[in-house]
This record gives C-alpha cells, structure tokens and sequence, in this order.
C-alpha cells in the first residue's frame, strides 16, 4: 500500500474528493497552508493499494488545475523607492504536490 500526500488548492478539493470517493478511495481531508504564499490549501491523506495508485493520481491530474496568482517578494535588487521596498511577482501554482510513501502497515482497529 502507498500513502499519497497530496496538497491541492481549496478551489479544486471538493471535486476532487467527490471524484475520488466515486471510485472507493478513502481519504482523510487536513486544511493547511503553504509557506510561500501563507494562504489556506488543503492536503489530502489518501491510502492506496498498489495496483490503483495510477488511477488515483490520474483522478488528481484531472481535477487539479494549474492558476497564476500574483504576490509580492521584498525588491531582490535592494533598490527601494519611496512607495514600497517590494515588487509584484506572479506564480503559477499547482495542479498538485504529491508525496508517495511505503506504508509499512496498515490496520483498522
Ligand atoms: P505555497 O508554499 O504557498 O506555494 C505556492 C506557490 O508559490 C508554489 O506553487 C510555487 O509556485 C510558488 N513558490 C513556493 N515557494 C517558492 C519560492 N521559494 N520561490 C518562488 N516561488 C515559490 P506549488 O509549487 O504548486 O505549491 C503549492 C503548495 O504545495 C505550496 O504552497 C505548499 O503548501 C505545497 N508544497 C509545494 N512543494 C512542497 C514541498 N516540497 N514540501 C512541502 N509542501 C510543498
């Protein structure tokens, strides 16, 4: 079996999840947020037999959707002007972050 990390963007999760619980998946739902943009997204625990694990990261690739954002990072060039000291940049972020990890036992008590 293989845990999937997987860290998705809250716009994505619910179809997602709908998608995955379609097809049997069992998932464990953690709301989360990334470092870089400090915003809210959501990471997915998703244990998955072997034999799926092509399956439930093609589900993933179908409803994870790639989206520009823009922030703003502290001006690299050290120049700073009189408004501000920090400049817009703009990021494409996801579809998805996954881990993939052995799982050496799983048990249900
Ligand atoms: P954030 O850390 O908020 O990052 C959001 C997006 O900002 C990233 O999208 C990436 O495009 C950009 N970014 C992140 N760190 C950067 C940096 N140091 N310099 C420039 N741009 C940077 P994604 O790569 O699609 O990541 C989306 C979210 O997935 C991340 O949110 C984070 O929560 C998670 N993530 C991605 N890679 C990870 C990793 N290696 N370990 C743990 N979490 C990760």
């Amino acid at each position: 079996m293989k845990l999937l990390v997987a860290i998705v963007q809250d716009a994505d999760v619910n179809f997602l999840i709908d998608a995955l619980t379609e097809e049997g998946y069992r998932i464990t739902k953690l709301s989360t947020s990334g470092g870089f943009l400090k915003k809210g997204n959501t990471t997915l625990l998703i244990g998955v037999e072997e034999a799926k694990l092509d399956d439930a990261l093609a589900l993933i690739e179908k409803n994870c959707k790639k989206r520009n954002t823009t922030t703003t990072i502290i001006n690299p060039t050290g120049e700073s002007s009189l408004i501000s000291s920090t400049v817009p940049i703009e990021i494409s972020v996801g579809g998805a972050t996954i881990f993939i990890i052995d799982v050496e036992r799983y048990i249900q008590l």
